[in-house]
Formats: structure tokens, C-alpha cells, sequence
């Protein structure tokens, strides 16, 4: 279904990138641009989030209902093993959920590393609506969610115990550039990951959520970026939203959605914002940057957006009242 999809390569803005010198941005691209209300989300699977979200937005609907309505759809795909339930587990079998959610207030809450809950974009809201803290993590955010009323489940699936008992066998730790799931296959790559979704509405507002599994075959405890406010996530409503995927690690390093915001409140234009934060991942480790993936995707409140990632492979969906399955290919530092 998605070989149908248009998608969409942006031969101008490639060429430009690519001679692109470290101090000079593209003031001559222009940047894409949507009518409002939008929502954009990562990877190919952010095609079917971002309907859910539409679903929201256009009757007008509020972005962060939006954002939340879209993540719950990867997280209850059981075809997808980065995001919610049938998530590939941790190296002892643990299947840990990270996720946030922020919305135009400010207001963010948080989950990491949640066992036994399918949802935890909703935990996450419900942290941010109902408690005095932005993140619960572990056997505490399960308890909570249980507390107010999500349904523990067990989230391993037989398929993915059997993708960790074959990966037990060699037990060698590498993250996949573009997945963590070899089984998933969109044409002849893998692609997908992490999603991250930021929803601008019809009133201007801005919210945005991050949903994971993390890496496959992670360390049981190990938390990504996808559930820290302004590494997987940052909002912020005077200037607009970043979320990013790929090795959390390297992204938290770099606090890298919050980098993204603040370079668009500085002047740039999403996709400018992107690059520049993926080019300072790469300066400082250029030799890690090399065998890892990590992806930035950006709107600013004029309802422009871009994207950019380390490798090629990336890609990002764009819902608007034009055309509600748009997927784009994300540029990349290495072709
Ligand atoms: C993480 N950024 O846990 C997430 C998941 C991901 O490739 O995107 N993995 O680091």
C-alpha cells in the first residue's frame, strides 16, 4: 500500500545540502510550507498516525488531542516492534515503553521505561494533567497508569521473544541504522522507528508526542531521549516544535529538540534547524555519527517544516486539509 504513496524527493533542497559550508544556511530555499491545521510525524508508519490526528484537527480540534490520538496508533500496531505493544524487548526480556507528550502552555509529562502498559503516550498525558511532576519511571509510572485505570497486558509478543532469543544466541549489541526491526519492511528497506508527531491547529497552537520501545536489546533501566523533554521532544508555542529519532544517546547528548527550537527561534527555518542540529551530533563524534542514524523533524508556527537525519533512509509524513498521506524523504548528511 505505501509502494503506492507519493513520495516525494526534494532534488533542490538536496543539492543545496549537500554543498552545505557550516555557516551558511539556505536563504535561498524556500521552505515548505502547509496550511493549518497540520500534523507531521516521523518515519512511513507516521502516514496512518497522521490520519488519526486529522481525524482530531480538522473539526477543529486541539493539537495535543491530535498528537495523542495519532501515537496510539503505532503503540497498538502489532506489526510494529519500536513503538507500544509487541515492542522488541530489553536484553532481559523487559519490554520498557518510553514516551511525552508537551503541549502550548508548556505543560509536558512523561513515562520511561513502563512495563505492562500499551499506551504510554496516554500515561504520559495523564503525568502531565493529573500530577504535580512531568516524569514517572518504571514499576512506579505502572503503577499510576494502573491506578488510573489502564489495563496491565503482557507487551512481549511471541514473535518478538523469538527475535530476542535469536538475538541471544550472538547477544551482540548494534543499533540497526533506520530500525531496531529487521521484520518490518516498507519496499526493499526497513524503515521505522521511534515516532514523533507535532500537531499545529487551527488555532496556531502547537503540541507534539514521542512514543518508543527504545533500542532493542537495550540494558534493562536504559532510557532514550524519546521520553525527555527537549531531547525526543520540545514545544515550544511562540516559535514552534522539534522531535527527533534515532540513537537516543547521542540525543540527549545534544539536547537536541530543544537545539532545534531555539535555532528556529533564532532565525532558522525548520529544516535549517534540523541540519544544523544533526551537523553538531556529527562534530562531536564523527566517528559514532557514521554507524548510527538519528533524525530531526521540526515545524515552526508559520506551519513550515523540514527534516533531517545523519543517514539516508529517513523519512516524515504530512497530513493537511491538500492531502492526508504525504510522505516525504528526509535529506541526510550522508548519502
Ligand atoms: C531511543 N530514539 O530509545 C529512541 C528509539 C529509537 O533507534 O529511535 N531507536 O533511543
Amino acid at each position: 500500500m505505501l509502494n503506492r504513496r507519493k513520495f516525494i524527493t526534494l532534488t533542490a533542497a538536496s543539492a543545496y545540502l549537500t554543498t552545505l559550508a557550516d555557516k551558511v544556511l539556505a536563504q535561498t530555499t524556500e521552505p515548505l510550507k502547509s496550511t493549518l491545521p497540520v500534523v507531521i510525524s516521523t518515519w512511513d508508519f507516521g502516514v496512518a498516525a497522521n490520519q488519526a490526528a486529522w481525524g482530531v484537527l480538522k473539526n477543529g480540534g486541539r493539537a495535543l488531542d491530535a498528537v495523542e490520538a495519532g501515537a496510539r496508533i503505532p503503540e497498538a500496531d502489532m506489526k510494529n516492534h519500536s513503538v507500544g505493544r509487541a515492542g522488541y524487548p530489553d536484553r532481559d526480556g523487559h519490554v520498557t515503553l518510553d514516551a511525552c507528550i508537551m503541549d502550548e502552555q508548556g505543560n509536558c509529562g512523561s513515562v520511561a521505561a513502563m512495563e505492562n502498559i500499551a499506551h504510554p503516550i496516554s500515561v504520559a498525558r495523564m503525568v502531565m494533567e493529573k500530577t504535580p511532576h512531568v516524569m514517572l519511571a518504571g514499576d512506579g509510572a505502572t503503577q499510576f497508569a494502573v491506578e488510573h485505570g489502564f489495563t496491565k497486558e503482557t507487551l512481549l509478543t511471541p514473535e518478538s521473544e523469538k527475535a530476542w532469543k535469536e538475538w541471544l544466541k550472538t547477544a551482540k549489541y548494534a543499533p540497526v541504522i533506520n530500525s531496531e526491526n529487521k521484520d518490518y519492511k516498507l519496499g526493499n528497506k526497513y524503515n521505522h522507528d521511534t515516532i514523533g508527531m507535532l500537531a499545529l491547529d487551527s488555532k496556531g497552537n502547537i503540541s507534539g508526542a514521542c512514543t518508543t520501545s527504545g533500542m532493542a536489546w537495550k540494558l534493562h533501566g536504559r532510557v532514550g531521549d524519546s521520553p525527555i523533554i527537549g531531547a525526543g521532544l520540545y514545544v515550544d508555542n511562540e516559535v514552534g516544535g522539534a522531535t527527533s529519532t534515532g540513537v537516543g544517546e547521542e540525543v540527549i547528548r545534544n539536547v537536541g529538540s530543544f537545539l532545534v527550537v531555539e535555532l528556529m527561534r533564532q532565525g532558522h527555518s525548520p529544516q535549517q534547524a534540523c541540519e544544523e542540529a544533526v551537523k553538531r551530533i556529527i562534530k562531536k563524534k564523527p566517528e559514532t555519527a557514521k554507524q548510527i542514524q538519528v533524525g530531526f523533524l521540526a515545524i515552526n508556527k508559520k506551519g513550515e517544516y523540514g527534516a533531517f537525519a545523519i543517514q539516508e533512509g529517513f523519512s516524515y509524513a504530512v497530513c493537511n486539509a491538500e492531502k492526508q498521506d504525504t510522505l516525504i524523504k528526509g535529506e541526510s548528511f550522508y548519502k
